[in-house]
C-alpha cells in the first residue's frame, strides 16, 4: 500500500494538465482502478486481516482523492494565470484615433442656411427631383414657347411612343416644390426649399447637378422692403459679418415682377477675394415679388396675397465661404478632398452655438 501511495502521489505531482490528471484518477481510484481491485481482495481475507486492510485502503483512497483535488485546482489556477498573461490590457494607453466620415460642404452649408432661415420663421419644404413640366415650367409662368425653357438645358425623361401626358423632367430649380407647398399649405406661407437640381451644362463653373435654395414668403402685406431686410439678415449671419452691404439691380425672371439680382460687397486684392469689404460687388442671388400668375397657379388668390421669392446657388455659397476653388471637385467623391473640406457631423450649425467652427 505504501508503494501504491508513493506511485500515485508521484504521478499526480507530475501531471501537467487536466487530461493527464484524469488518466491518473481512473488508474488509481476509478471503478476499475488499482485501489478498487485491492478492495475486491478484502473478501478473500480473514476478518482480522480485513479489519486492518479495510480502513487502510479507505484512507489510501481518501488521500489520493485529496491529492487529485488539490492538483486539479492548482492546474486551473495555472491555466487562468496563463490566460491572463496573454489577454492583459493596458487601460492607461491613449485611445486609437478612429477614422470618421465628414459632412460634405454642401450638406454643411444647407444646414447653416436652414438654421438661419428657421430663426426668421421659415420652415423647410422638400419635393420630388423628377416632376412634370407643368410644375417645373407652366406654373412658374414659363409657357411652352418661352425661351427660358430652351435656356434651361432641361433633362427630359423618356416617354413611350404615343404617351401624350405631360412630360416629366429633372427639376431645373426647386420652384416646383414651392408650387406644391402653396397647393398643400395655402397662405400665409414662409418656406425655404433646398435641394439638388439639374441642367444639361458642364464646364469649369457648371455641373449637370447642382444645389439651390429658394425662399418664398406670402402674406397680405409683404413688400420688397421685407425681401431686402430678410436677405441682409441672411448674408450677415451666413458670412458672419455684421452690416454687410447689398446692392439690388433691376432684372427679369418670368416668375417675379418686379425682379432684382442681388450683389454683396467684396474686394479683390492680389487675386484674393474678401466678402463684406471694399468697393467691388459680387452677384449672389436672384429675387423679386412673386408674379400674380404664379400665386394663382399655386391655388392662392393673388388679389389677397402677395409675397417675395428668391433663389441662391448653395454650391457657390459654399465655395465663397470656405475658399473652395473648383466646383467640379464637389462631385468627384475624392476622399482626400472630403477629408480636407469636410465638416464634423457632430458640430450642428446653430445661430447661438456658431454656424461653423
Ligand atoms: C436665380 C434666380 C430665383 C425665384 C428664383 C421663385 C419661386 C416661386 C415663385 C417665384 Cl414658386 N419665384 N423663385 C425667384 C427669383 C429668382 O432664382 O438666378 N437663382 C440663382
Amino acid at each position: 500500500m505504501d508503494d501504491l501511495k508513493a506511485k500515485y502521489l508521484a504521478q499526480i505531482a507530475d501531471a501537467t494538465d487536466e487530461n493527464a490528471l484524469e488518466a491518473v484518477r481512473l488508474a488509481a481510484v476509478g471503478k476499475k482502478g488499482e485501489v478498487a481491485l485491492k478492495m475486491r481482495e478484502l473478501g478473500k481475507m480473514t476478518p482480522e486481516e480485513r479489519q486492518v486492510a479495510g480502513p487502510a485502503l479507505n484512507a489510501l483512497k481518501d488521500e489520493i482523492n485529496a491529492a487529485l483535488a488539490a492538483k486539479k485546482s492548482g492546474l486551473a489556477d495555472a491555466a487562468l494565470d496563463a490566460r491572463l498573461r496573454t489577454e492583459w490590457l493596458d487601460v492607461t494607453l491613449p485611445t486609437r484615433p478612429r477614422r470618421t466620415g465628414t459632412l460634405h460642404p454642401i450638406s454643411q452649408v444647407s444646414e447653416e442656411i436652414t438654421a438661419i432661415f428657421a430663426e426668421l420663421g421659415f420652415s423647410v419644404a422638400e419635393g420630388p427631383r423628377v416632376d412634370t413640366d407643368w410644375y417645373n415650367f407652366d406654373a412658374l409662368n414659363i409657357p411652352g414657347h418661352h425661351p427660358a425653357r430652351a435656356e434651361m438645358d432641361t433633362f427630359y425623361m423618356h416617354r413611350a411612343e404615343g404617351d401624350n401626358r405631360n412630360p416629366h423632367v429633372l427639376r431645373t430649380h426647386t420652384s416646383p416644390v414651392q408650387i406644391r407647398s402653396m397647393e398643400k399649405m395655402g397662405a400665409p406661407l414662409r418656406i425655404i426649399c433646398p435641394g439638388g437640381v439639374y441642367r444639361a451644362d458642364y464646364d469649369q463653373t457648371h455641373t449637370p447637378m447642382f444645389h439651390q435654395v429658394e425662399g418664398l414668403a406670402l402674406d397680405k402685406n409683404i413688400s420688397m422692403a421685407n425681401l431686402k431686410w430678410v436677405l441682409e439678415q441672411f448674408f450677415a449671419a451666413f458670412f458672419e459679418i455684421d452690416g454687410i452691404k447689398t446692392r439690388f439691380r433691376a432684372s427679369h425672371f418670368p416668375f417675379t415682377e418686379p425682379s432684382a439680382e442681388v450683389d454683396i460687397q467684396c474686394s479683390w486684392v492680389d487675386g484674393q477675394l474678401k466678402i463684406g469689404e471694399g468697393d467691388d460687388w459680387m452677384e449672389v442671388l436672384g429675387s423679386g415679388m412673386v408674379h400674380p400668375k404664379v400665386i394663382a397657379a399655386g391655388g392662392i388668390d393673388p388679389d389677397i396675397y402677395q409675397g417675395f421669392a428668391f433663389g441662391i446657388g448653395i454650391d457657390r455659397l459654399a465655395m465663397l465661404k470656405y475658399g473652395i476653388p473648383d466646383l467640379r471637385a464637389f462631385f468627384e467623391s475624392d476622399l482626400r478632398w472630403l477629408r480636407h473640406y469636410g465638416f464634423s457631423c457632430l458640430d450642428v450649425p446653430t445661430l447661438h452655438g456658431g454656424l461653423s467652427r
